[in-house]
């Protein structure tokens, strides 16, 4: 029979936050219809929410620490260098995916094209990224500093290494896990120390997730109250449509496509497991900031092996964005096209280049593709300045890019457990160092 009660339960977590996602744009347009609050009274109804954040950031520290050194440490060299090297082909060829299906679509629906560009507002500062600041925050690696940023907001305009660098963090522990495991007897006590602080972080993450639903509900509402200018939807509708329908089509189609090409399993089931990161990305438009529960449904609902999981979703969360490089690819073209500048053949191959540099340098944090844009933009040769006519829009279509972000990041980790069955199989057989086991 049908086991109603059993579902109830089984996902009561998930319907709590769907149904307080409903509540919360509910209680917003209540709110923002009845009452007109100061300025520190929003500051008060957003409370609950920032307190949401604030503890979703502040786990992930310990949460990306303890599972990358784990899990680079409990493999052999040789095969976390094969993992490695299948998670990047996939991070690469879906992102290459994702932004040449952004260009076919922005190039037929011309979102640009025609539209009355001045009733959007063209003044604004220059946020200044360029590509040798990707590449030195490879190494620029700071604990402390890092600590400090991820507890403030991060900036839109300024520099771009003020933001989250776990690009950094990231580069650290692969060097610390590859060294562990070749320590021999010693490294074995750091590695149970890490996997122990790992699950340590795990069961926080779990206390967090039953204080979701309020957060959540406190985070949109807050969000409806604030925004200014709705009239501005309707301005953008055509290059909101372009993006949102790129990313409608490569998660429902491009990404389970190639997951059923190669694990042969049903990839809607696979996206219903991992709807709780889902919504949570939604909500929050950070993929690291997500990455808590991104970790919890892999694990836990889809149950992907935990030596794959820690070693594709942090880097994952980080490098690779399908949805911010559709996004950027799009927005490209349709600030060229709302400038009137026609594209040669090479410039959009650059667009197609930049966009994925673009989105492996932005972090996983609210509009950090917005800034990175600045790359593709300069490259083409069209003013940086034009950012800011997406600007307003962005708080929008950040959330579902980010969503599509988490997303790539689980089917990955699906895909290069899949590929890499062999080498877990015969790990299995020879070692005797166990993060396998759920706890
Ligand atoms: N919001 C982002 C993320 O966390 C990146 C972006 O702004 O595109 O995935």
């Amino acid at each position: 029979g049908w086991d109603f009660k059993g579902l109830l339960k089984r996902n009561w977590l998930l319907i709590a936050t769907i149904v307080s996602v409903l509540l919360g744009i509910g209680l917003g347009v209540v709110v923002r219809e009845y009452a007109s609050l100061s300025h520190l009274h929003k500051q008060y109804f957003g409370f609950p929410g920032e307190i949401l954040m604030r503890m979703l950031k502040l786990v992930i520290l310990p949460l990306i620490i303890s599972s990358m050194i784990t899990g680079v440490a409990a493999l052999d060299s040789e095969v976390s260098g094969k993992i490695g090297l299948r998670a990047v082909v996939y991070y690469f060829s879906t992102t290459i995916i994702a932004v040449i299906l952004g260009i076919v679509l922005v190039m037929t629906i011309k979102p640009g094209v025609s539209q009355e560009a001045e009733h959007i507002d063209r003044t604004g500062t220059t946020p200044n990224v360029t590509t040798v600041d990707t590449l030195l925050d490879l190494v620029s690696f700071q604990l402390l500093a890092w600590y400090q940023n991820i507890t403030k907001d991060y900036k839109i305009v300024g520099s771009y290494s003020d933001g989250i660098n776990v690009l950094g963090l990231i580069v650290f522990c692969v060097a610390f896990g590859l060294v562990i495991g070749k320590m021999g007897e010693r490294g074995r006590i750091l590695l149970e120390f890490f996997d122990a602080l790992n699950e340590a972080t795990m069961r926080l993450v779990q206390i967090i997730m039953c204080y979701m639903p309020v957060g959540i509900l406190f985070l949109i509402a807050a969000k409806i109250i604030e925004v200014e200018d709705w009239e501005i939807f309707r301005k953008m509708g055509l290059y909101m449509v372009t993006v949102l329908s790129g990313l409608a089509i490569h998660s429902t189609i491009c990404l389970p496509l190639i997951y059923f090409a190669i694990v042969r399993k049903n990839p809607y089931t696979f996206t219903l497991g991992m709807a709780q990161a889902l919504v949570t990305a939604l909500m929050i438009s950070s993929s690291s900031a997500t990455l808590p529960v991104t970790f919890r449904c892999a694990e836990e609902n889809l149950r992907i092996d935990k030596r794959i999981t820690r070693f594709v979703l942090p880097v994952g969360a980080t490098i690779n964005m399908d949805g911010t490089a559709l996004y950027e690819a799009v927005a490209a073209i349709f600030i060229a096209q709302l400038n009137d500048y026609s594209l040669d053949v090479g410039q959009i191959v650059t667009i197609s280049i930049t966009a994925t540099v673009a989105s492996i340098g932005a972090a996983g944090v609210p509009n950090a593709g917005l800034v990175t844009m600045v790359i593709v933009l300069t490259a083409v040769g069209l003013p940086a300045n034009d950012v800011t006519l997406i600007v307003a829009v962005d708080w929008l279509l950040d959330r579902f890019r980010t969503m599509i972000n988490v997303l790539g990041d689980a089917y990955g980790a699906g895909i290069v457990q899949k590929l890499s069955r062999r080498e877990l199989e015969r790990m299995d057989i020879t070692s005797d160092v166990d993060v396998t086991n759920p706890f």
